[in-house]
């Protein structure tokens, strides 16, 4: 048994309608280094992600490529999958809501709502947009020039005629207030928190929860002609994959609540008013965060098929590198802002903050020792105030850097490790080791020695966003499997004078444009 604190974190579960693009990708990365950064923190995670593959959208993509949803599920679930290897990301978990383990937990959470005296029968007439498989009021669209009416995301409705129970939203409006106002972290960033209180300040209608005009869906138990409304289905995930519904006791249910329900911030009502009205109503216990990152933009523009400018993650990480595409979304965009990326820009980030930065510190470094101190760490002598100075600095990092990553400022946490090593090179251009050499050896093996202890901190610092480039640096400074995790940071974990150390070899190369055709 592990005695430590769990931690439950999920990205939300993607439509496999198409293949994965750089939005999936850059909210798995994220999600992805808060689970790392926990689990090195000390924490018992469990961390969830997949694809929500019922609904009108799924259905209607699968008809216009002329295969079965399932099929077409089958297929672009697999991508998913095969995109979280390439990015490394260490889910424990991949949920596909086609699963018979989620049926269950859907048909479970269905009917203690409807056990509460919330779902109703009745008929929706009202307007609809399958690309964000919403119900949307008539105020909340526009009937443009080109004849056609929107939603407030942009999408095209149409107008919805059906038998249809509902769930009683209606009577939530103040028991949500009322948590927003007691949880005032329950959603992220602010921005989002004021515009969900306004919304649901404004009036909550009855939600429609099921549909009867098509049949990719989880049905309503007891009225098969009823499929329920994908997001009751889909919201359910997180719950399903912890077991928590079906056995309170079981291996995993001590996961839920979750801790952080990361999403894009277009889903953030579903989040945030639905599903906790939903669990409230079922009587189940709340998640205690719900975050909303922005979006992406390609070179300040939307990302849209019809742009082309949609860009495949797999190319992106092909071309820059892994760690390098890792390392530029998060420390390039303020996270819970869109963010803007572009080719120029990724080059820039690999070239000043990667190769010029930490790789050139521990390559000076390291291969000095190699050479110059018996190929091992070498002793450090009494130290000088310029050494007490940057040891302190890095033995006291992770108290910024634990701080912006609890509020997930993730790039604030970047931006703090980046400044030690900028205050690394000085202290090493400072002390001018090579200089020592021949007037004071023993003084040179000290500086060597502080720069090499600094090194080690900041890779176990930056494993979380770079895993495998971490992973090599540690693997540099000889620091064992057992000790990287952050109980080692500071003087708990100082590197070993007499460990044998190899030649560097470069961890982070320079990025260079390949030469025009
Ligand atoms: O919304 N930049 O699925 P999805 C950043 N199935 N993030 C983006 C993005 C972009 N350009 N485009 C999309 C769904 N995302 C539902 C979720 S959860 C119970 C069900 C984010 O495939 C988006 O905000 O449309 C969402 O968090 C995730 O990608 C999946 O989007």
């Amino acid at each position: 048994m592990t005695t430590k604190t769990p931690y439950y974190i999920t990205t939300a579960i993607s439509y496999p309608n198409g293949r994965p693009h750089i939005g999936h990708a850059y909210e798995l990365i994220a999600t992805d280094a808060i689970a790392r950064f926990q689990r090195l923190d000390g924490r018992d995670v469990f961390f969830l992600t997949g694809t929500d593959e019922h609904g009108q959208k799924m259905q209607q993509t699968a008809k216009r490529e002329n295969m079965t949803a399932k099929e077409l599920a089958d297929r672009n679930s697999a991508e998913f999958r095969q995109m979280g290897k390439l990015l490394n990301a260490s889910n424990d978990d991949f949920i596909r809501t086609t699963e018979p383990r989620h049926f269950e937990a859907v048909t479970e959470i269905w009917k203690r709502m409807a056990a509460n005296g919330d779902i109703y029968k009745d008929s929706y007439s009202g307007w609809y947009s399958v690309r964000d498989e919403a119900y949307y009021q008539e105020d909340e669209t526009e009937l443009r020039a080109d004849g056609v009416r929107y939603g407030p995301q942009g999408t095209p409705v149409e107008w919805v005629e059906e038998a249809s129970y509902f769930f009683r939203l209606s009577d939530y409006q103040d028991r949500l207030l009322k948590l927003y106002e007691d949880q005032p972290d329950f959603i992220g960033p602010a921005e989002r928190r004021n515009e969900v209180i306004s919304f649901v300040k404004s009036g909550l209608k009855d939600l429609s929860v099921s549909r009867t005009t098509f049949d990719w869906g989880i049905p309503v138990p007891g009225d098969p002609d009823h499929v329920m409304y994908v997001w009751v289905d889909a919201l359910t995930n997180y719950i399903t994959a912890t077991g928590y519904l079906t056995d309170e006791a079981g291996p995993l249910a001590k996961f839920w609540p979750a801790d952080l329900h990361m999403i894009g911030k277009d889903i953030i009502r579903f989040h945030t008013v639905y599903w906790p009205a939903f669990l409230m109503s079922a009587g189940l216990p709340l998640p205690k965060r719900v975050f909303a990152h922005g979006f992406l933009l390609n070179k300040g523009e939307k990302m849209s098929k019809s742009l082309g400018n949609v860009v495949d993650p797999i190319n992106l990480v092909e071309h820059f590198g892994l760690d390098q595409i890792r390392y530029f979304f998060l420390r390039e965009v303020s996270f819970g802002q869109d963010g803007s990326y572009s080719e120029e820009g990724i080059a820039t980030r690999i070239n000043a903050d990667l190769a010029n930065g930490i790789g050139n510190l521990a390559s000076r470094s390291l291969s000095m020792i190699v050479k110059n101190c018996d190929g091992a760490v070498p002793v450090c002598g009494a130290l000088s105030e310029a050494d007490q100075a940057i040891l302190s600095m890095a033995d006291g990092l992770i108290e910024t850097v634990r701080t912006e990553m609890n509020a997930l400022a993730i790039h604030k946490a970047l931006t703090a490790i980046i400044a030690l090593v900028s205050e690394g090179d000085r202290y090493f251009a400072g002390q001018e080791p090579w200089a020592l050499k021949k007037t004071d050896p023993a003084r040179m093996a000290t500086v060597l020695y502080v720069t090499a202890e600094v090194v080690r901190q900041i890779a176990i610092l930056l494993q979380p966003i770079m895993p495998a480039s971490s992973a090599k640096l540690l693997d540099l400074v000889a620091v064992p499997e057992d000790q990287r995790s952050f109980a080692s940071l500071g003087a708990a974990g100082r590197l070993a004078a007499g460990t044998p150390l190899s030649a560097p070899t470069p961890v982070f190369p320079r990025y260079q444009p390949p030469a025009e055709a």
